[in-house]
């Protein structure tokens, strides 16, 4: 690479130093203003023991701040006894314990990266996760030095609501114009868990009788014209509250607990102590507006900020390199607390589907990372699917591995050991240990080492000795070094059934070795083995079903997981084979969805499931050279057979399934999926679209429209605009369709950036557009280059903005290798360009550059 790029810099885990003080007692006095926002800033600061004079400290700062004053022990400092280096503020203090006061000016108006405190709709909002803190004033931005805060908002009285994290001690006028609020949060913490809202905001409360008969506050803040659109989201925190304390014995420790709807936000929410905010596309939800999936999303994002309460805000992490300890545990959690309210089977799909969708392909790819990396260049690109959703798993492998009684007993031990302290992955993996000695020794490689597994699987059965053998192996290759990395513990959930289905055992074996044998005695018959059941583990199974064996599985299994996943596995064999004609392809699948609708009787919600094809993308993965116009063809043929062939199966789901209930509509909706491929049938699709009174029936009738490109879509399209152009996330959603329009061309995208709809300073509508367009793999390999430098454009103008934002849109630019020449010397040359960018973010450069590595 040459070397006229920006000074690359990198933070290593191993850098780690311990605070060698204490902070105590900090006083935060915020007089808001648009444009000039006075902070006033006073805490105590102890030096350890260990420390000898002079006593330096170097606080975390940013361009962002003015500088007014320096205090320490009310003593005015002048600028020749501090200095600045490189953002940060660094004083030399000869005392043990000082009183610091620090007051600085801050812009909220110009902060476009919506980093520390920004202005949204007029109002003020603030957030600080990782590394925002320094955008609002001078002081230990790292998530290990923790205090206690006091915050003093003051602010005109057209901000009628003054809130932060912690319990409301005092509130009145302050002028005859402004008026103030004093929040205290008793509890310690990091900078990256404060905030604070100030506006013109409504809310609905209730409350929450904790176990002791203690209530607690609830309200949702929202703004005036959204918040009738919060009830579900209260609600969810209630069932959140109530399930934490049942199944893991937490209870809320705040009198006060506040959610916040905004709509300028990076991330989907955000677990302040106490102030949890959320992007409104996270928390508001009326059937009117929101789909069923997007109900469940906010049961589980609601539920997800308010988990972190205890394993993220009690607990925190010692630095971001363990940023899973929080995350992948609270991830988790969620999952759990949805398996219980929602369907028992379904989300544990949906959350494998996700992982092997987007976090395996991401795992195989330049970006790889440890759950626990060693070295990263910017902060903010940790917050990747592998730290969130392959954390998960490695929690569950806790849980499958020790069973639900051992890792509820290293989870208490966890809590209790390290309540109120930040910790690490391997305290987590330590407390687990104390409670389950066997636990094995190899487990924390699941945290080091980066990749997925491949777990080869073969039998063999000998009918003379009436045995079965099963050969496991184990390989991890570094994805970016190639070299073979170590084995680790991969428990195997499996289950033996008799040809006619009868379950002959069900067991769980760990493998912890490269290769090992497993030998059934007394097997009467050739038997049906299913592995990896329930995903026990997150890995690529190696194992060659024969299309019989599949068979029985769909009709058999009892387990949610496996019964799909040998329903897609017959899709894969099938589709994937050299042998089979697409004719023959297509009657093969069909066999297989004749029996299920029966079934869509007895389970219609994931009968909707089991006759979901996977996303394009997912099997792009498992194609040597991705080759999206052949599978799209491959997947016509096959998806029009099964609709002319089951033609009048289609329509009597569609018709028996038109009462009011998620699971009919899923089930419907899939029903009307297959029937858009018929044009006979078409004119269901605007009939549903006109007299639907639910926005799921509504956003499903229109993205069959689009998709199938019907002759009605562009007055439906027009429809939609107008009717909901008031509500931003219905809009995205608009904006979105993008994603899969087969017809996108370059004339296209520049109505869209014409469009009055169009605004990059919105991270969801940058997203929306930006990000749904990169997703478009079709359009991506029909268009070519210059479909890859307006993205690219598009995302260097996101970046001036908001770099965050901007360092999530490089998806397509990953997929940089398995891009066919010329394409892929093409965009090479385009990433190439963009780092040559002069005001490049650090967040962009880190992504690009690991891309070219
Ligand atoms: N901690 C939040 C989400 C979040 C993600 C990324 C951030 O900055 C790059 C900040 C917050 C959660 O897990 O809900
Ligand atoms: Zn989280």
């Amino acid at each position: 690479m040459p070397f006229s790029y920006k000074n690359d810099h990198q933070i290593y885990r191993s850098d780690y130093q311990a605070p060698h003080f204490k902070v105590h007692n900090y006083e935060l006095t915020i007089t808001l203003d648009p444009t000039q926002t006075q902070i006033a800033g006073k805490f105590e600061l102890q030096f350890n023991d260990t420390c000898q004079a002079p006593f330096e400290i170097k606080l975390h700062g940013s361009n962002e701040l003015v500088l007014t004053q320096i205090f320490i022990d009310e003593k005015p400092l002048d600028p020749s006894e501090y200095i600045f280096d490189n953002n940060h503020l660094v004083l030399i203090l000869s005392q043990k314990n000082n009183v610091i006061e620090i007051i600085n000016t801050i812009d909220p108006s110009s902060n476009t990266a919506l980093s520390g405190i920004y202005l949204s709709n007029e109002m003020f909002f603030s957030d600080c996760e990782p590394q925002g803190f320094r955008n609002i004033t001078y002081f230990f931005d790292r998530p290990d030095v923790m205090t206690n805060y006091r915050v003093k908002l003051i602010a005109d009285k057209k901000y009628p609501v003054l809130l932060s994290n912690g319990n409301l001690i005092e509130e009145g006028e302050y002028s005859q114009t402004a008026h103030y609020a004093i929040w205290e949060d008793p509890f310690f913490k990091p900078t990256y868990l404060f905030a604070i809202v100030a506006g013109d905001l409504e809310y609905i409360e209730d409350t929450h009788i904790r176990p002791d008969g203690k209530p607690v506050r609830l309200r949702v803040y929202a703004d005036k014209k959204d918040i009738h659109r919060c009830q579900f989201s209260l609600d969810s925190l209630k069932k959140a509250m109530k399930w934490d304390e049942e199944r893991f014995n937490l209870v809320c420790d705040l009198d006060y607990y506040n959610l916040v709807a905004v709509d300028d936000f990076n991330s989907g929410a955000m677990e302040n102590k106490g102030l949890n905010l959320f992007n409104t596309s996270c928390i508001l939800a009326t059937p009117e507006t929101a789909t069923d999936n997007e109900f469940n999303f906010v049961e589980a994002v609601v539920g997800h900020e308010y988990f972190h309460n205890w394993t993220g805000n009690r607990i925190t992490c010692q630095d971001w390199f363990n940023l899973s300890l929080k995350e992948g545990l609270t991830v988790f959690r969620e999952q759990e607390f949805i398996s219980q309210e929602q369907h028992p089977g379904i989300r544990r799909i949906e959350d494998v589907n996700f992982l092997r969708t987007y976090q395996f392909p991401y795992d195989q790819g330049p970006l790889s990372h440890a759950v626990r990396p060693d070295a990263v260049g910017s902060i903010e690109n940790i917050y990747t699917t592998t730290t969130y959703e392959k954390g998960a798993e490695i929690i569950r492998l806790y849980q499958t591995i020790l069973g639900k009684e051992g890792f509820d007993k290293g989870f208490q031990r966890y809590i209790k050991e390290f309540d109120g302290m930040a910790a690490t992955v391997d305290d987590f993996y330590q407390a687990m240990k104390s409670e389950n000695p066997r636990l094995f020794d190899s487990f924390p490689l699941w945290y080091s080492q980066r990749g997925t597994p491949i777990l080869k699987a073969a039998t063999h059965y000998d009918a003379d000795k009436k045995e079965l053998r099963l050969s496991l192996k184990q390989s991890l290759y570094d994805p970016i070094s190639k070299a073979l990395q170590n084995p680790m513990p991969i428990p195997v959930k499996y289950a033996l059934f008799s040809q006619k289905g009868e379950i002959l055992l069900e067991e769980t074996f760990t493998l912890t070795t490269h290769e090992q044998c497993l030998v059934f005695h007394n097997i009467e018959e050739l038997p049906v083995i299913s592995l990896l059941r329930d995903f026990s583990a997150p890995v690529v199974l190696d194992y060659d079903y024969s299309l019989a064996e599949l068979k029985t599985l769909i009709a058999y299994e009892t387990d949610y997981f496996a019964k799909w996943e040998a329903l897609q596995n017959l899709v894969i064999k099938v589709v994937f084979s050299q042998e089979l004609s697409k004719t023959q392809m297509a009657h093969l699948i069909a066999d297989a969805f004749e029996p299920l609708f029966e079934f869509a009787y007895q389970d219609p919600a994931f009968c909707a499931l089991l006759l979901t094809f996977a996303d394009d993308g997912y099997y792009l993965g498992l194609m040597e050279t991705e080759n999206i116009l052949s599978l799209r063809h491959t997947r016509e043929k096959i998806e029009t057979h099964i609709a002319t062939r089951f033609k009048e199966e289609w329509l009597k789901l569609y018709h028996d399934f038109q009462d009011d209930h998620v699971d009919s509509r899923a089930i419907k909706n899939i029903a009307l999926q297959f029937l858009s491929f018929l044009p006979e049938c078409q004119a269901l699709i605007t009939e549903q679209y006109k007299t639907a009174t639910n926005m799921t029936d509504i956003s499903w009738a229109l993205k069959y429209a689009v998709w199938q490109d019907i002759p009605q879509k562009e007055a439906m399209i027009q429809d939609y605009y107008e009717k909901y152009q008031d509500y931003s996330t219905l809009i995205d959603r608009w904006f979105g369709l993008q994603e899969r329009n087969p017809h996108l061309t370059m004339e296209t995208l520049d109505k869209i950036v014409n469009h009055p709809g169009f605004n990059r300073q919105n991270p969801n509508r940058a997203r929306a557009i930006v990000g749904a367009i990169g997703r478009n793999r079709y359009a991506l390999a029909k268009i070519g280059t210059p479909l890859y430098q307006w993205i690219a454009n598009e995302i260097l103008i996101i970046d001036a903005i908001n770099s965050v934002t901007a360092a999530r849109l490089i998806t397509p630019f990953t997929k940089l290798a398995r891009l066919p020449n010329p394409l892929q010397t093409e965009v090479t040359a385009i990433i190439n360009g963009m780092m040559k960018a002069p005001n490049i973010s650090n967040n962009l450069f880190d992504q690009l550059k690991r891309i070219l590595q």
